[in-house]
């Protein structure tokens, strides 16, 4: 019996990831910066043994149906390979987190879940390579290895492209993200089914990838500077950007709903009166909103004319994924 735990927390993308080079490596278009997050975390013991016949996934106590194991089979499968074992596992997770509302919830599963595996078959992955197997779960995943700042580096194979840490003297401590859940239904098109959509029919795919070099170099730009107004300028650029290119994808589709609206004009209202905070959206209809920390409770006090209190979750810079390793599990 080999067992592994581990607690991996989401992250939300300020410069987006959004398509892919490479569907079966999820090699993506274009590199990504990310801020992982504390409040939202998910938690996965796996367990590798001789009785069990097939692998079993739990989720939130909950067996789950054969799509939903198949994923974290085949993600099983990649662990195996690596440690030359043929063993089936028993998974649980429990997610802090509402499971598929654009509140991230891949990221933190598939870390968790790669930091779960490689660690109950003993394989001592760097971070480094960790990222790349937690990469191969879901995209997004293999930013949440590292706390704080995380940049995905794309590369052009699965030995190139993972994601590192970006250096920030504890910027990410003066920064808050309010999340405005207008709506945690599950959402209609996955984001691993938007982005290809968009990759391969969007009109505006292209004008979507000669932007983002200048972006990120924005985005790291303002980390090192500690300049709040350079980063929230250029994650909602980055967010528009992304979502412009679902409405010229063929079918065309938008993950914002009236809410979302309503969330984001009101985010430009308050900044024009005089409180500095950006937004951000993910493949689903709620608004993540940038602010600074010292100004986190005027912002929701402003926010809490237009919606119900229990709509808006906080969330502070988080830590990187945590391992436990055979024997503290
Ligand atoms: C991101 N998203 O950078 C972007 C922005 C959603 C919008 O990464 O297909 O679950 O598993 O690689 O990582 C969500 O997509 O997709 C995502 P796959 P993933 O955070």
């Amino acid at each position: 019996m080999y067992s592994g735990k581990a607690r991996a927390y989401t992250n939300i993308a300020l410069i987006k990831y959004w398509g892919k080079e490479n569907q079966e490596l999820i090699i993506p278009m274009n590199n990504s910066l990310s801020l992982t997050l504390d409040a939202f975390y998910t938690e996965t013991n796996v367990t590798f043994s001789e009785d069990t016949s097939e692998d079993l996934f739990y989720l939130d106590n909950q067996l789950q149906d054969s799509k939903a194991t198949l994923k974290v089979s085949r993600f099983l499968d990649l662990v195996r390979a690596k440690a030359g074992s043929s063993l089936h596992a028993v998974v649980k997770s429990q997610n802090f987190v509402p499971t598929a509302a654009g509140l991230a919830s891949s990221a933190s599963g598939l870390a968790a879940l790669a930091g779960a595996a490689s660690a109950a078959l003993n394989l001592q992955l760097s971070s480094e390579e960790l990222s790349r197997l937690a990469r191969r779960g879901s995209g997004s995943a293999c930013r949440s290895i590292y706390g704080g700042f995380a940049e995905w580096q794309k590369g052009d194979s699965d030995e190139t492209s993972y994601a590192v840490n970006i250096p920030s003297d504890s910027f990410e401590d003066e920064l808050s993200m309010i999340f405005v859940v207008v709506n945690d239904a599950q959402k209609d098109i996955s984001s691993r089914d938007g982005m290809q959509r968009t990759v391969e029919t969007s009109a505006f795919y292209d004008g979507w990838l000669q932007t983002v070099p200048q972006d990120l170099a924005k985005a790291r730009k303002a980390i090192t500077d500690k300049d709040f107004t350079a980063l929230g300028e250029v994650t909602e650029a980055s967010a528009l950007k992304m979502h412009g290119t679902t409405l010229a994808a063929t079918p065309p589709f938008t993950y914002w709903s009236a809410e979302s609206m309503k969330a984001m004009n009101l985010i430009r209202q308050i900044r024009t009166s005089g409180l500095p905070c950006y937004f951000t959206m993910d493949a689903g209809p709620n608004v993540k909103i940038l602010v600074e920390r010292k100004n986190e409770e005027a912002l929701l006090n402003a926010l809490k004319d237009q919606f119900d209190p229990q709509q808006l979750v906080v969330a502070h810079a988080g830590p990187a994924i945590e391992v436990l390793s055979e024997e503290e599990a």
